[in-house]
């Protein structure tokens, strides 16, 4: 169906409607309305960081944690650490529209928890999460992220002294297989894909998409994506405010 005459807000109502299946694929963009810089945009961690001389890449990387590790935690909890940050409407449409059978899962690139914190259940964060943590040594404890304390700025096991890491995918380390392989079979089995909130510029992650199967792929982001071209509904508006009116209608209709 040809989607240039319609309102791209009312066909993916209708598509969300419909849907029984449906899978939300995201990524920083769907955080930033609740305070949390995305990686890419100008108002981003990256040009921030750039600008330091370090770039984010070392300081989120494997090596780094290994080699020196005061400067990845205090990079790690200046950035990437939000307490204070509250599920948006995003966050919140989705969690609606998952229990009202409308939304399979969400997939997100995101560590910051605020999914499940909105109330969705099925969430696959392909990046893990700072609410996880873990020690490094052979005993593998688990903390909480409110278990960790401020000081020393590199937290240590009680027991072992080993490190404590937060239970996030590193630059240089691999996704979880499960996790992977629950999300390629949440998009083979969807019947609406929205793509939100992402550059889609982080594989593997972003190659996941190609398991997609169907005709209907909605991408909603503030900036052109590299796989605008091959979706059937392209908003360039921010993602909060399309859920959440998309959610409105949706429980409108019903
Ligand atoms: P990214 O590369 O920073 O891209 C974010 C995209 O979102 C950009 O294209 C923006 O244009 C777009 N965007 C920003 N705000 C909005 C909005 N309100 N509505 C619509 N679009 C918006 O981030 P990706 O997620 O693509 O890259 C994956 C990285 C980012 C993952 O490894 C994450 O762990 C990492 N990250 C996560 C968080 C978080 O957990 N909240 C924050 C920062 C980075």
């Amino acid at each position: 169906m040809s989607t240039r005459n319609y309102d791209p807000i009312s066909i993916l109502t209708d598509w969300m409607a419909e849907s029984s299946s449906a899978v939300f694929f995201g990524g920083a963009g769907v955080s930033t309305a609740s305070g949390i810089p995305d990686f890419r945009s100008a108002a981003g961690l990256y040009a921030a960081q750039q600008a330091t001389g370090r770039p984010p890449e070392y300081l989120l990387s494997h090596d780094c944690l290994m080699d020196e590790p005061d400067e990845f935690f205090a990079f790690h909890r200046t950035n990437l650490v939000h307490p204070e940050a509250k599920p948006n409407r995003a966050h919140i449409a989705l969690a609606e529209l998952e229990s009202s059978g409308h939304l399979a899962a969400v997939i997100t690139q995101n560590i910051d928890g605020l999914h499940q914190a909105a109330g969705s259940k099925t969430v696959f964060e392909l990046h893990g999460s700072v609410e996880r943590n873990f020690c490094m040594g052979r005993a593998h404890h688990e903390f909480s992220l409110n278990e960790i304390p401020d000081e020393p700025v590199v937290p240590r096991c009680p027991d072992c002294g080993a490190i404590i890491r937060p239970d996030v995918v590193l630059y240089g380390e691999g996704l979880d297989t499960a996790t992977v392989d629950a999300s390629i079979e949440a998009i083979q089995h969807a019947d609406l894909l929205i793509v939100g909130g992402t550059s889609l510029n982080v594989y593997p992650a972003a190659g996941l998409l190609q398991y997609y199967p169907g005709r209907r792929l909605a991408l909603i982001n503030l900036s052109a994506t590299p796989m605008d071209s091959r979706a059937d509904l392209v908003i360039h508006e921010p993602v909060d405010e399309i859920l959440g009116s998309v959610s409105d209608r949706v429980r409108i209709a019903r």
